[in-house]
């Protein structure tokens, strides 16, 4: 608040009009690092045609049998005119293009993947932390269904607000997203706000972008899915996101995924599903690196490793 002295009267001056808060919309040239620099100041960024079509055609096609089966959502956040299908990994191999998009990686490394340093009997060992899948899922809002209610993803995780983030999403739009059909909300800047803030309906903007484009946000911002205000325009989204390697994963690959479709998968696309050790001992089996799980036959007599070095 300001104030002016004018004939030795404080008269209160209205605040100054705070710019209208929007998302930005980088091309699909732009570097990872614009793609963090805008992250780290909105917490949201668009990026233009990420996905080719051709790689869209192929995931739809592959969950359409799915998604056309599965039932309406529940009245409030999981939405009575929303369909939800997850396991994506388990229904499209498509899913590892979507997971393997470099934009997403890349400022999912940026983000996530810190430097650990602790103390060994030689010195100290510094580990980098890994990233895993958290969860997977296509989101279908139909008409007449209202906006979700505003939330932060790393929920989950117990966060503190404003922190180091457990995670990163990205939301494919794999219809064209409208202001009408229900694009996401997102609340610009909601990821530095303390956790005495929450937000109102009017500080969220639309994430507009045509299908293939897709929203990179943190764990941290305020978001939601938009109301479906249109007669017959569906709208759906595909969501990925990466979280720090020592969290639990929000949604259960090893028991959604099955070990034979794994196996089918790139090697770093079997890492980032969970089968790699977060460093330096979390996720281990027979400690063991959990991939021997895909190797080799008989888990049970490998013998430990010595993973604390
Ligand atoms: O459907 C959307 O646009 C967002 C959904 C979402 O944020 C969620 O279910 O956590
Ligand atoms: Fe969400």
């Amino acid at each position: 608040m300001r104030f002016r002295k004018r004939n030795r009267i404080l008269i209160e001056m209205p605040a100054q009009p705070a710019s209208p808060p929007s998302i930005v919309t980088l091309p699909s040239s732009a570097a990872i690092d614009q793609v963090v620099d805008v992250l780290r100041r909105d917490g949201g960024v668009i990026i233009a045609d990420m996905l080719e079509q051709g790689v869209l055609d192929r995931f739809n096609a592959d969950l359409e049998p799915y998604l056309s089966r599965v039932p309406f959502g529940e009245a409030s956040f999981t939405g009575a005119k929303t369909r939800r299908c997850a396991a994506l990994f388990a229904k499209s191999m498509a899913s590892a293009d979507l997971l393997m998009q470099p934009h997403f990686l890349g400022a999912c490394e940026r983000i996530l993947a810190d430097d650990y340093s602790y103390p060994t009997a030689t010195g100290t060992t510094t580990v980098k932390t890994t990233l895993q899948v958290s969860v997977t899922q296509a989101i279908q809002i139909w008409p007449g269904q209202g906006a979700q209610p505003l939330h932060r993803d790393d929920y989950l995780h117990h966060r503190r607000h404003p922190g180091p983030d457990s995670q990163v999403q990205v939301l494919y739009a794999a219809t064209d997203f409208t202001e009408q059909n229900g694009a996401t909300l997102v609340v610009p800047g909601s990821h530095l706000w303390d956790d005495a803030r929450t937000p109102c309906l009017d500080e969220a903007v639309p994430a507009v972008m045509r299908r293939g484009s897709g929203l990179i946000y943190l764990g941290s911002t305020y978001h939601g899915g938009g109301q479906n205000r249109t007669a017959d325009d569906l709208r759906t989204a595909i969501i990925m996101s990466l979280a720090r390697g020592y969290l639990r994963q929000e949604e259960n690959q090893y028991l959604v995924v099955p070990q034979d479709i794994v196996r089918r998968y790139p090697l770093r696309v079997q890492q980032l599903l969970g089968y790699a050790l977060s460093p330096p001992f979390c996720g281990w089996i027979e400690m063991c690196d959990p991939s021997v799980a895909l190797t080799e036959a008989d888990i049970s007599v490998l013998g430990a490793r010595d993973l604390l070095t």
